[in-house]
Order: structure tokens, then sequence, then C-alpha cells
């Protein structure tokens, strides 16, 4: 089963998706997600200038061997730009493994540990009524499990706010937006948000947060600290994500479950925070950390700590990457949480799939392979639009993280 071709397809239907196609001799695809926000073509470029052509006659079967031979044989290793793009093949190499094998993928991976994987959803409001209001939607519709985020007074482009229901698309075409930051303000108005949301609708659903990395190790302790009483799901990404030793302080101070990692592209940036027990969830995607092969092994090290998954799943995933993450979530023993925005209907007319939601829970398809599929005639009304995640600012006029 040779490899006989291997694109690159750039499309944007409402936002910028890259995908890599791969065709074998004996006429199996498969397909794998590279997207990577505000930077795709950077990806799009390494596949199709230095890794493609490797691909070219190689055996598709061997999955292990191609991660090895991509990441140890390039010398240059990890970063999100090499990362994601191993992980396009690595991918379209587990669909086209399961397309001859006439399996779905999660079967390949060991069969169902479960029968559905548990998602949350995104609710957002501009004030706090707002927010407690979303969240009832989503308890309405059967969800198990709500994410719920707040615009602050006096803060423009708070993180996770949008007039779009149910999903939050922070990249814009043109140059990047600019947006306002003060953690003052964050700080002083959060906490009410999870005591309105629990005063409302009680306890009896997970509730989740994300931080979205812009506090310092203390400010972010002291956070955890003070929500306690509202018994999150887990507290995401509280502190930039990289420094890995303020996990240490935060954990020294309070018992809210931590959930990191959705910058995270390699098991060695995840290390230190599951062998010392510093976090409770792994955020790692498919798509950014060296897809299914890599991920695997992030999660075989995390449950040998008891730390469980919680992958990300924005809306820059491209649905490839979410079939790929429901495999995985259907298949391993430490599945924590997945993730979920739906994305548009023109993203799911470029990306036909068999992964289904219902009432708060995804379900895999049980088409051989991913069961997802790119149109390609469908991708090529969509041309690329230069897009970027916007940038923070603090009153003074300086750069904080956005
Ligand atoms: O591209 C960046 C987004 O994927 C990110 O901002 C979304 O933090 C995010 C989340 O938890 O969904
Ligand atoms: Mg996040």
């Amino acid at each position: 089963m040779k490899i006989v071709d291997a694109k690159v397809i750039v499309t944007s239907p409402g936002r910028n998706f890259v995908t890599l196609k791969i065709t074998t001799d004996d006429g199996l695809t498969g397909v794998g997600d590279a997207t990577l926000n505000g930077r795709e073509l950077a990806v799009a470029s390494y596949l199709t200038e230095h890794v493609c052509p490797l691909l070219i006659g190689r055996d598709a079967s061997r999955i292990e061997d191609t991660w090895q031979f991509l990441y140890r044989g390039a010398y240059w290793r990890r970063g999100p730009v090499t990362m994601t793009a191993i992980a396009a093949v690595d991918v379209a190499l587990w669909d086209i493994k399961g397309k001859s094998a006439g399996l779905p993928v999660y079967q390949l991976l060991g069969g169902r540990s479960r029968d559905r994987v548990m998602v949350y959803g995104h609710a957002q409001g501009s004030t706090i009524e707002e927010t407690v209001a979303d969240v009832g939607r989503f308890l309405a519709r059967g969800y198990q499990a709500v994410r719920a985020q707040t615009a602050v007074p006096g803060v423009s482009g708070t993180y996770g706010i949008s007039s779009e229901p149910d999903r939050y698309e922070p990249a814009s075409a043109g140059l990047p937006e600019a947006s306002l930051w003060s953690t003052q303000s964050y700080l002083n108005h959060v906490p009410d948000l999870f005591d309105a949301i629990r005063d409302t609708h009680g306890y009896d659903f997970q509730l989740l947060h994300d931080v979205h990395h812009r506090l310092s190790p203390i400010e972010a302790a002291g956070l955890g600290k003070a929500i306690e009483p509202y018994r999150l799901f887990c507290l995401e990404d509280p502190t930039p994500a990289e420094d890995q030793t303020a996990f240490r302080l935060i954990r020294q101070h309070t018992t809210t479950p931590i959930a990191t990692g959705e910058v995270f592209n390699s098991i060695m940036d995840c290390q230190q925070l599951i062998t010392e027990r510093l976090i409770d969830y792994i955020r790692t995607t498919v798509v950014h950390a060296g897809g299914i092969t890599h991920l695997r092994r992030i999660l075989s090290l995390a449950e040998l700590y008891g730390v469980r998954s919680g992958a990300h799943g924005a809306t820059d995933l491209s649905p490839v990457c979410l079939a790929a993450a429901v495999h995985v979530d259907t298949a391993i023993p430490n599945f924590g949480i997945q993730e979920y925005m739906p994305h548009t209907d023109a993203t799911n007319e470029v990306f036909p799939h068999g992964h289904r939601f219902h009432d708060g829970y995804l379900y895999p398809s049980e088409e051989p392979g991913l069961g997802v599929d790119i149109d390609e005639e469908a991708a090529a009304t969509y041309p690329y639009q230069r897009a970027y995640l916007p940038v923070a600012r603090l009153h003074d006029g300086s750069v904080h993280d956005w």
C-alpha cells in the first residue's frame, strides 16, 4: 500500500482550514487536519515543500515509522508548525489504516471504553445575567457540562464573547484586532458569575471556565481559592501554559481542578505538569500535538498519574480533527471531557462527516477510518482569507497575553 499522492487543501468556509489528503496506489484516501489558527500557510508550506515529497512511495501502513521519520528525521523538533504538519500525516494514515481494515479508528485503538463522549458547550453573555441565561439554554438541551464566559465591564474583547450563539470564533480577517485587558476588573467580576450560575442552576451539572492564560501565578492561585465553593469541573489555562513551575504555586493554594495544554505540541511540554501532578486535565489535541500517535503517548503518561483528557475543541480545529478526537475519546481509559463548539453549515458542507452530537454527547462515526472527508469542489469555492487572532493590550498600552 504505497502513497502515490499527498496534497494540501486550503479552504475558508467562514474561517481558514488546512487539510492534507493522502492517496494510496490501491485507491484509498485519508485526510488529516493541519490548521494552525492565524498561521495557516506556514503549515501548508511546511507540508507542501518539505513533507509531501517525502511521502510519495512510502508504505502507508507504517504509521509509527512515518511519525519517527518526520519527527527525528528532520533534526529540528517540536513547535506548533512542525507538530501540526506531522499530525496531519499521522491522522491521514490512521484514516487509511481504518479504511483498509474495514474498521472505524476507535476499533484500531482498542475498541470502546465508553458508549458516548461527554462534551462541554460554550455559554457566554455580555452581562452575568445573560451568561446565566445562556447556561440555562445549554442545560435545557441536555448538556451535562457547560463552560461559562462573561464580558468584563470596561474590558473590550474579553475572551469568549461573541454575537453568535454556541461558538466563539476569535480570528478575524485582515490585521489583528486590538483588545483591551484589565486583570483587576476581571478578578473583581468573575467570581460573581459562578455565584449567580450556581444560585440559579444548582450544582447538578459540570461548570467550567477558561482564563485563557491571562493571570500571574499568585493571581490564579487566589482566583482558584475564591471560587472553590462553586465546585468547578476545571479552571482552564489560569496562567501562560509554557511556564510550568507556575502551576506548582497554584497547586499549593487551591483545590480547584486545573486544565491546560491546548497550546502544547509535545509530550515534553506536558511531562512536568503530569508527573508532578500539577494539573487534572490535559488539553492537548490531535491536530496540534503530533496526531493520534503522539497524543496517545501523552494520554498514556497522563493515565499513570491520574490526569484525564480534556481536549481542546474550538471551531478552528476542523471537523477532521474533531472526528479523530472522538475516536480517541471513545477508546482511552482516562477520558475526562471533550470541548465541543459546533461548526457552521458551510464548514460542515466542506467536511461531510459521520460523527454526531446528541443530548450533550458526541458519538464516533461507525464508517471505516475516521468517517470524515473533504469535498474538494465545495472547498474550492471558499478561497483562503488572511486572518489573525486578536492581540491584547493593557490600559498603559503594553502587550498582555491574549
Ligand atoms: O485558536 C485559538 C482558539 O482555539 C482558542 O482561543 C480557543 O481557548 C480556546 C478554547 O478553550 O476553546
Ligand atoms: Mg482555552
